[in-house]
Order: C-alpha cells, then structure tokens, then sequence
C-alpha cells in the first residue's frame, strides 16, 4: 500500500530487543526539520535486567552554526502495545544538546546486519508524516552488503522516503 499514511506502516514483526542490542552504525540517514546529528552516528542499545532498553548516542553535530561538538546522547525506552513501536525520551550529556520525546519504530531488522529506524515527529492532518528522521544502521561501519541494501531500499520505498536519505561518513570524530 502506498498511501503513506504512518499508521499503515509495517513494522519489525516479533521485535526482540534482546537481539538489537549492541552498537549499530549509522549508514545513512533522512533529516528532520531544524537541527540534527551530522555524521559518525553510533547508537548503542542495550537492555537492562528489568527488560526495558536503554540507549547511548553519538554523532558530530554543529550548534549555533559554527560550533562543532561531538553530542553524547542517552535514552530510554517505553513500551507500546506494539514491541517494535517504542516511546524515545532523550538527552543530551551537555545541557547545550537537545533533549525530547520521540517515536522509535523498528521498520525492519535481521539483528545482524541492518536496521531500518523511523520517527515520526508531526503526522500531518491527511494521516501522512509532515516531519520525520530515519536511519539506516548497519552492524558494520562501512556499510552494508547488496543483498542487505536490496531489502533497505525496499523498506525506504514502503515508509515513502526513499531518495531523501544522505550518506552517513564515519571518520572516527567521535571515537573515543
Ligand atoms: C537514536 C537512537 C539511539 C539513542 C538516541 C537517538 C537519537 C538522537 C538524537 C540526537 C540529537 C541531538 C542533537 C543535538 C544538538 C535515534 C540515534 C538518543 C535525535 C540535535
């Protein structure tokens, strides 16, 4: 169906967190409005002993135009009736960063190799998303196989943002 109304998206069926733990590599990513990461996204989730997943963020990011920081991020998680539909708070280690409430949705994912994200911040009055990020991760900083891409592009195409994702560079900004 491509009448890219969000609540027709499919998402990750049987979402098991425990397996989506770990470091994922941003490869690519679609931009909200306003201000965003920039490159060397490296999101690393995990999942306590009460179950519920936490998350930690990095990624270059200019603040007020001219000021580039590397953003230390955290996050937690809270359940919907849907497991691949999570509740996103987060913050930043510096109060200077930003902080906010976020959907998290798990589009696709075979645990080991790549992870199609989206987060809808505004769905527009037509049910379709007026303002949304996506990231594409991989568990492999340089990037993903064809195969794996073939299934990325696909799943782009089905939330109706394929075309508008950029590249992601990972030049070790943010490491260490
Ligand atoms: C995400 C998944 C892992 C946890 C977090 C994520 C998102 C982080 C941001 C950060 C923005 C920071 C800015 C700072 C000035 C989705 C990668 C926290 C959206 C703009």
């Amino acid at each position: 169906a491509q009448d890219c109304l969000v609540q027709n998206f499919k998402v990750m069926e049987n979402f098991d967190r425990l397996r989506y733990a770990g470091t994922w590599y941003a490869v690519a990513k679609k931009d909200p409005m306003g201000i965003f990461l920039l490159d060397n996204i490296v999101a690393q989730f995990s999942v306590g002993e009460d179950g519920k997943m936490t998350a930690t963020a990095k990624g270059r990011v200019f603040l007020f135009n001219h000021w580039e920081v590397c953003a230390n991020m955290f996050a937690t998680f809270e359940e919907t009736d849907n497991p691949a539909k999570l509740k996103m708070k987060y913050w930043g280690a510096a109060s200077y960063l930003e902080t906010g409430d976020d959907e998290h949705w798990v589009i696709d994912t075979d645990y080991d190799n790549y992870a199609i994200h989206f987060a809808c911040r505004v769905v527009d009055t037509d049910g379709t998303c007026l303002d949304s990020y996506s990231f594409i991760f991989s568990r492999d900083p340089n990037g993903l196989q064809p195969e794996h891409q073939k299934i990325v592009t696909q799943r782009k195409q089905d939330i109706c943002l394929l075309g508008k994702y950029r590249r992601v560079p990972h030049t070790g900004f943010c490491d260490s």
